[in-house]
C-alpha cells in the first residue's frame, strides 16, 4: 500500500507553530505523544476526511466525537443553511433551546432540566460549582486518568492531553483549589469509600466518565456505577457523570441509560452540538433550580444556546433517533475492534481492548487495563508506531494512546474490512 505525500501538511504545520502555541488550537492535535507531524485537514464527509495534500483517510477521532451521524450529514449541512439564512446568534430566547432542551431531558434519564453552554469544558466547571452550590461543601472526588476539561480543579491527575503530555497536572492552577479536589483509581469502590471516612461531610461529590475514554477505553467493572450510586447517596454527596464524550454514543440515552445507573447530574457535549460548540449540564429539577436566574448560582455565555449550535445538535439527534442505530454501531464497531484484537494476537502482539457501542480501544499490553496506572504500563513506543504505520495507509486514529477510538453511523463493512487489511500489515511489520 502506498504511502502518503504531506508536503502541504507539513509547510502548514510549520508556519502554525509560529502563530500559535504549539501550532495547534488543542494540545491532543499536535502529534506530540506519537511523534511525527499532524495532518491538515482540508475537507470532512461520512467516515472520511481528506488532508490538504489530497490524501483520504477512514477516520475514527470523527472530531473527537460530535460527528457520530458521519461528517457534515446533508440532514444537518441543509438545517443549517436554513438557520443561518436568520443569523448566526440572537444573544436573546430561540425556539430551538426549547425544542433541545425537550429531546436531552426525554433521552437523558437522568435530566429534569437543562442548561446549555459552549463546550464540555464549561459544563463541566459549572456543575462543579452547583453541586457545591446544593450541598454547600467544597470537595471534589475525581478518578485517576479521567478527563473533565481544563477548569483548574479538574486538572488533577487529569486523562486525555493531561496524560498525553506527561504533564504532572498543569502549572498555573492554585494549591488552594487543587487541594479540594481528592482523587482515586478508576473502579476502585474501596479508595472512594476511604475517601469519604477521611472527608466526613466534606465531599460535595463524585465525577467520573461512566465509560473512560481519556485514559484510552476503559469500562467500569460491574458493580463499579451501582456502587458509587450508593457511596454517594449514604454520604450527602451528589453523583455527576461526565457524558461528555459518551453522552448519546453510548447509547441515546447515554452510559446511565447502558447501565441503569442514574446520577444526579449529567453534563454533556460533543454529540449534541453535531459539531458547533455546544456543552450542557442537566440534571434533578430541584438542584437545577439552584441556576441563575431560577436560582442564586451564577453561570452565563454570550453564545449559549446559539440557533446554529442548537439546530445541528436537533438535527443530530433526530437522526440518531432512528431504529436500529445503536445495533448497526455496535455491530460495526465490534466487528472492528474484534478484528483488530485477534490480528494483533495473531502477530504475536500483546494487545487489550475492547468497545461498547460506537467506542473502542485497544493497548499494547497483555495485561488486563481496568485503570490509568494500567493503562500507563502499556507500551506506548508500540501504539506510537502502529499509529503512524496507519495514518501513512490512510486511517485516521486518536494521536494518543490515552484517547478513545470513535465509529459513526457512515461506517461501512467495506471501510471495516480495509482497515483490516491495513492494520495486519501495520501489526505484522511491528
Ligand atoms: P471540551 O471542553 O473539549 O468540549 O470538553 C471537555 C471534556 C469533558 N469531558 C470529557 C469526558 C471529555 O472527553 C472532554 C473533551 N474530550 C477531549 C478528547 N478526549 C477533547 C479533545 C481535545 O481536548 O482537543
Amino acid at each position: 500500500m502506498t504511502i502518503f505525500n504531506t508536503t502541504k501538511s507539513e509547510e502548514i504545520f510549520a508556519n502554525a507553530q509560529k502563530l500559535m502555541p504549539g501550532g495547534v488550537s488543542s494540545p491532543v492535535r499536535a502529534f506530540k505523544s506519537v511523534g511525527g507531524q499532524p495532518i491538515v485537514f482540508d475537507r470532512v464527509k461520512g467516515a472520511y476526511a481528506w488532508d490538504v495534500d489530497g490524501n483520504k483517510y477512514i477516520d475514527y477521532v470523527g472530531t473527537w466525537g460530535p460527528a457520530i451521524c458521519g461528517h457534515a450529514h446533508p440532514d444537518v449541512i441543509s438545517a443549517l443553511h436554513e438557520t443561518l439564512d436568520k443569523g448566526t446568534s440572537f444573544g436573546a430566547p430561540c425556539i430551538h433551546e426549547n425544542t433541545l432542551a425537550e429531546m436531552v431531558i426525554d433521552a437523558v434519564p437522568s435530566i429534569e432540566m437543562v442548561r446549555f453552554v459552549n463546550s464540555g469544558t464549561e459544563a463541566c466547571m459549572s456543575v462543579l460549582r452547583l453541586i457545591r452550590a446544593f450541598t454547600g461543601r467544597e470537595k471534589l472526588i475525581k478518578f485517576e486518568g479521567c478527563y473533565h476539561g481544563h477548569a483548574d480543579m479538574f486538572l488533577v491527575k487529569a486523562g486525555s492531553g493531561v496524560a498525553t503530555l506527561g504533564l504532572p497536572d498543569s502549572p498555573g492552577v492554585p494549591k488552594s483549589t487543587a487541594v479540594s479536589t481528592l482523587t482515586a483509581p478508576y473502579n476502585d469502590l474501596e479508595a472512594v469509600k476511604a475517601l469519604f471516612e477521611e472527608n466526613k461531610d466534606e465531599i460535595a461529590g463524585v465525577i467520573l466518565e461512566p465509560v473512560v475514554g481519556n485514559s484510552g477505553f476503559i469500562p467500569p467493572d460491574a458493580g463499579f456505577l451501582e456502587g458509587l450510586r450508593v457511596l454517594t447517596q449514604e454520604n450527602g454527596a451528589l453523583l455527576v457523570f461526565d457524558e461528555v464524550m459518551t453522552g448519546f454514543r453510548i447509547a441515546y440515552g447515554g452510559a446511565q441509560e447502558k447501565f441503569g445507573v442514574t446520577p444526579d447530574l449529567t453534563t454533556l457535549g460533543k454529540v449534541i452540538g453535531g459539531g458547533l460548540p455546544v456543552g450542557a449540564y442537566g440534571g434533578r429539577k430541584d438542584i437545577m433550580a439552584m441556576v441563575a436566574p431560577a436560582g442564586p448560582m451564577y453561570q452565563a455565555g454570550t453564545l449559549s444556546g446559539n440557533p446554529l449550535a442548537m439546530m445541528a445538535g436537533i438535527k443530530t439527534l433526530e437522526l440518531l433517533q432512528k431504529p436500529g442505530t445503536y445495533e448497526q454501531l455496535d455491530k460495526i464497531t465490534k466487528k472492528l475492534s474484534e478484528g483488530l484484537l485477534s490480528i494483533a494476537k495473531e502477530a504475536g502482539i500483546a494487545v487489550f481492548g475492547g468497545q461498547i457501542s460506537a467506542m473502542f480501544g485497544m493497548f499494547f499490553t497483555g495485561n488486563p487495563v481496568h485503570n490509568y496506572e494500567d493503562a500507563k504500563k502499556s507500551d506506548l513506543n508500540k501504539f506510537s508506531r502502529f499509529h503512524r504505520g496507519m495514518l501513512e495507509r490512510g486511517i485516521y486514529l486518536a494521536p494518543s494512546q490515552f484517547e478513545a477510538g470513535f465509529t459513526s453511523l457512515a461506517h461501512t463493512e467495506a471501510d471495516i474490512d480495509q482497515t483490516l487489511a491495513i492494520a495486519k500489515e501495520v501489526l505484522s511489520s511491528l
